[in-house]
């Protein structure tokens, strides 16, 4: 194991022993919800992944070890400093480990760490990807690469409609990545259940997505695999109610010129204030939605 990786005893013990594992990121502690609802939902999806028979392992970058499994200690911190935090994609974590610093990962990073521990599965709420306005801009998540390259698979959402739908599932396309649905022949997009665009298969079980994980895997050649599992009809969101929040806020990303990685926090915290915390409700569900599947298909690889 590389020297830079901590695992924490239970995660540790439950790799040796062949156990299911799965990965959590931080980026959505620290700049993803508001505190203290960031803390309570990480410690709510650790206690969902060993209901449904997983280990959990939040994954963070604390005094410059890229840590798999945190203590609620160490979770506390990331969700009350929240953004004072370096929100750490791939390119962050060279600087993070020199610097012996922290930082809450991303989709991006979080992969490159489980995969380093050994960790196959991983869950989230939603992943980065092609923003809308990219022609221009060319603001394309890296964690669509590290889909590219990093063998996990991630369970998430579907994207949000900041993004660009239609253009993420294309880049994933060119970079050979498979988009599954989960009881769906529809990407989600996280809010809601419909996007209008089709996901490449849809499977109906657990067992069916282990078996695609596996097949990648025998093939010998890198990359992950996106899991796309729709919010529970019943904490779904009115479209018109989620789509008027996503585009003042992009109208108001655009009129103070956020650029950059501030942009996804940006818009994620307006739109939980124009919609006056509903949304929030509605991303906690999801999340856990996400990661009892993942737990499942966890334990279905074996
Ligand atoms: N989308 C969400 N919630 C999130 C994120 C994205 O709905 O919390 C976070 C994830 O950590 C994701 C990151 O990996 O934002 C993507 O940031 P960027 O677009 O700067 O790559
Ligand atoms: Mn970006």
């Amino acid at each position: 194991m590389n020297d830079l990786v901590k695992l924490s005893p239970r995660v540790e013990a439950a790799l040796k022993a062949g156990r299911p594992v799965i990965a959590l990121e931080s980026t959505i502690i620290s700049h993803g919800m508001p505190y203290p609802q960031n803390v309570e939902t990480a410690l709510r999806c650790e206690k969902t992944a060993r209901e449904n028979g997983a280990e959990p392992a939040t994954v963070a970058v604390i005094g410059g070890k890229l840590c798999a499994g945190l203590t609620e200690d160490e979770i506390d911190y990331l969700g009350r400093e929240g953004t004072k935090v370096t929100k750490a994609s791939r390119r962050d974590l060279p600087a993070l480990v020199a610097g012996q610093k922290d930082g809450a990962t991303t989709v991006a990073a979080t992969m490159i760490i489980a995969a380093l521990a050994g960790i196959r599965v991983f869950a989230t709420g939603g992943i980065g990807g092609v923003h809308r306005g990219a022609e221009v801009t060319m603001d394309i998540s890296a964690d669509l690469e590290e889909l590219a390259r990093t063998p996990v698979a991630v369970v998430c959402a579907g994207a949000k409609s900041i993004l660009d739908l239609g253009l993420t599932l294309e880049y994933l396309e060119t970079k050979g990545v498979p988009v599954l649905g989960y009881r769906t022949g529809e990407l989600p997009a996280f809010y809601t259940r419909q996007s209008g665009f089709s996901v490449d298969y849809r499977v109906e079980t657990p067992e069916e997505i282990a078996a695609f994980i596996r097949a990648q895997r025998q093939m010998g050649y890198p990359g992950g695999m996106l899991i796309t599992n729709p919010i529970p009809e019943e904490y779904a969101m009115p479209k018109a109610v989620i789509d008027a929040a996503i585009d003042q806020a992009l109208r108001e990303a655009d009129a103070q010129h956020v650029k950059g990685k501030a942009i996804t926090p940006f818009l994620l915290a307006r739109v939980c204030d124009l919609t006056g915390g509903e949304s929030l409700a509605s991303n906690i569900r999801l999340v856990l939605n996400n990661v009892s599947l993942a737990a499942r298909v966890a334990a279905a690889l074996g």
